[in-house]
């Protein structure tokens, strides 16, 4: 539940109020996706099908963002719509999250951030495409996504399409497990690869059934054990681009990012518009496709959680 203290930066939307006070479902949305991940305005589109989705599947939708210094959990159409046009948006994460409610800025929640103010609201299921994880040459840049250490310590399930394969799928993986959380592969025996259904990589865990990922959730609370945990769901065969035809696409992407100097924060958006570019716009079909079917098994855990 919402703390007091946290309570007076936080507006909650009524539909998103009403189910929590009910007990029924909510599925949290991320918004990096909104205001760094996609262009306008397949990113405002792809924000309205995907709540459609978890409201077909018979949970209320959260997306949640911070619009001009508040942290919204659940944003109405309009506040969504403008979002996705809003220039200049910050990236949140854990670090930077109380900056922007501070000064009263606007900026797109991280898997991190996202996490951090769904379990400030009680919801226990986040549905995103892919989380952050340890780059390609982190040995150097030291560029490991704070989503990890968040999994770590803040109890949400969070549903994606596994890590993107521009970062180390072996080193996230290695990184998942130091820190205790739970990688659940979804009817998969190996990891997917955001844009590809597989990976090399075995999948640590996996269960078949949204009734299962609630159970397990459940018994790792019962436990004590506290954390979140990583679902891993490959996108449909129909709407995927084998892991083979990504690899140059994804070498070519991080040459260009190198030469480009690009860091910290402005690398993952920067590889996935180049991505965008290097595959005519399949990547980003791929994209929505995967997060819709992330929103579906999201809303069914949601659903099953509260059976
Ligand atoms: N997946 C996408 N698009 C995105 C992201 C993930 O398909 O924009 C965002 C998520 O918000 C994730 C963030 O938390 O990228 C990770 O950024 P970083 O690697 O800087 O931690
Ligand atoms: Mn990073």
């Amino acid at each position: 539940m919402t703390p007091a203290s946290a309570r007076a930066h936080t507006d909650v939307h009524a539909p998103v109020a009403a189910a929590l006070a009910a007990g029924r479902p909510v599925v949290a949305l991320e918004s990096t996706i909104i205001t760094h991940g996609m262009p306008w305005p397949d990113n405002a589109t792809m924000a309205a099908r995907v709540e459609a989705i978890i409201t077909e599947e018979g949970a209320v939708p959260a997306t949640i963002a911070v619009i001009g210094g508040r942290l919204k959990i659940g944003l109405s159409a309009d506040e969504r719509e403008a979002l996705a046009k809003v220039s200049g948006a910050m990236k949140l994460s854990r670090a930077d999250l109380a900056f922007a409610v501070a000064e009263a800025r606007t900026g797109g929640t991280t898997v991190a951030a996202t996490m951090i103010a769904a379990a400030l609201a009680g919801i226990e299921v986040f549905a995103t495409g892919g989380i952050g994880g340890v780059h390609n040459g982190a040995e150097t840049s030291f560029d490991i996504s704070a989503d990890l250490d968040e999994l770590a310590r803040t109890g949400v399930i969070v549903v994606s399409a596994g890590a993107k394969a521009i970062l180390d799928i072996a080193k996230t993986l290695e990184v998942l497990e130091t820190r205790g959380v739970p990688v659940v592969a979804y009817r998969s025996d190996v990891m997917p690869a955001f844009w590809s259904r597989t990976s090399s990589h075995p999948a640590p865990l996996r269960l078949d059934g949204a009734d299962a990922i609630a159970r397990f959730f459940a018994t790792r609370k019962a436990l004590g054990l506290g954390g979140g945990m990583l679902v891993a769901n490959p996108v449909a065969e129909e709407d995927e681009i084998p892991a083979e035809r990504m690899a140059g696409v994804i070498a070519a992407a991080q040459a260009a990012a190198e030469a480009a100097g690009v860091s910290g924060k402005a690398v993952t958006p920067f590889l996935l518009a180049k991505i965008l570019e290097l595959t005519g716009g399949a990547s980003l079909r791929t994209n929505i496709a995967l997060i819709e079917n992330n929103a579906r098994l999201a809303a069914r855990i949601a659903s099953a959680l509260k059976g």
